[in-house]
């Protein structure tokens, strides 16, 4: 009887611990939910499952808040206007836009006027995610961003009105993955605008594209111009870009006498119809780090010392080009630049 008490006792002290969790893990407030969005959908259903998705990104971007993801299914996506993303996430909880696993959703904005205003997305909140996009005929930049800690990762951004991808206006800590920006060009002014990504005109810190492609773009590859923060790059690659009255540089790192210490490594800049790597007036110094330069008309052209200290190139290549390679002011080792 004496074991029956205490297991009476035992069940008895676990209901009461077990009822204590229940209590205390009530949450404070309802978790966010997810969304999906498909072609076939209707913005009259909840949107909560694949069965009841809503049509519209509009629809589930209205809905959206930290930890949402909103999962877009296979279709294209037609707007005029842009989705302007000015919520925000936080660290633990961003909001993100996905292609729904397997999926390949398109959005296309070729309904928009072409104009400085007609961007795709318009990133001004932080702790946004998008992934999995193919962004295409913005009136001008696929994607801005302004605002900070947001991921772009695994996009395919083409044929728009401006730069494929921009950061300007104290955009900070954005990374940028695996995205291809490819075929944009600004009609109207005979292709002097379009690169394939911007990182410019005023950014904040913490910038970092990683394995980012840049590919026949009207002006420049990657375009650094008056930055004023400096910028990382891993393994990205600028080519062929050039086109009508762009400038054709592949790594455009500077511009303005800004002083920004801009570091690359592992970059390769092949066909650019100008430099492959340019310094554009930047006053800081340029850290190349196993970077290489093939068939550009100038591979690598630093014609300036940074206003202190050296450029740092360390293991670069430069094969072929029509021109030689201007080299001034930087510590160089193991690098075979073209300078004779
Ligand atoms: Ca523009
Ligand atoms: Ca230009
Ligand atoms: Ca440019």
């Amino acid at each position: 009887m004496r074991n029956g008490k205490r297991i009476i006792s035992i069940i008895t002290t676990c209901f009461m611990i077990t009822g204590l969790c229940i209590i205390s893990s009530t949450p404070a407030q309802a978790a966010s939910k997810d969304y999906y969005v498909s072609a076939n959908g209707s913005d009259s259903n909840n949107g909560q499952s694949k069965d009841k998705a809503f049509k519209t990104i509009d629809k589930a971007l209205s809905n959206a808040s930290a930890g949402t993801t909103i999962f877009l299914m296979n279709g294209t996506y037609r707007s005029s206007k842009t989705y302007k993303l000015s919520k925000s996430g936080t660290s633990s909880s961003p909001i993100k836009i996905l292609n729904y696993s397997g999926h390949k959703p398109v959005v296309d904005f070729s309904s928009q006027p072409y104009a400085d205003s007609s961007r795709g997305f318009q990133i001004t909140g932080n702790y946004w995610i998008i992934s999995g996009l193919t962004i295409q005929n913005a009136g001008d930049n696929g994607i801005h961003i302004s605002g900070g800690n947001n991921r772009v990762l695994d996009c395919f951004i083409t044929k728009c009105g401006d730069t494929g991808l921009q950061m300007s206006n104290g955009a900070y800590n954005n990374e940028i993955t695996r995205v291809t920006s490819t075929y944009n060009y600004d009609a109207k002014t005979n292709g002097e605008n379009a690169d394939g990504f911007a990182a410019k005109l005023s950014i904040g810190s913490g910038n970092v594209f990683k394995n980012c492609i840049a590919l026949n773009n009207s002006d420049d590859g990657f375009d650094f111009y008056s930055a004023g923060n400096a910028v990382k790059l891993y393994n990205c690659e600028a080519s062929y870009n050039g086109k009508g009255d762009g400038n054709g540089q592949g790594f455009k790192v500077g511009g303005n006498y800004t002083r920004d210490n801009h570091y690359l490594e592992g970059c390769t800049a092949i066909g650019n119809r100008k430099r492959g790597f340019d310094q554009n007036n930047n006053t800081g110094y340029i850290t190349l780090k196993n970077c290489t330069g093939k068939n550009n008309n100038v591979n690598f052209y630093f014609p300036k010392a940074p206003s202190s200290g050296t450029h740092k190139f360390t293991g670069c290549i430069s094969s072929g080009g029509a021109s030689k390679d201007v080299i001034v002011g930087a510590t160089v080792e193991n690098c075979s630049f073209k300078t004779k």
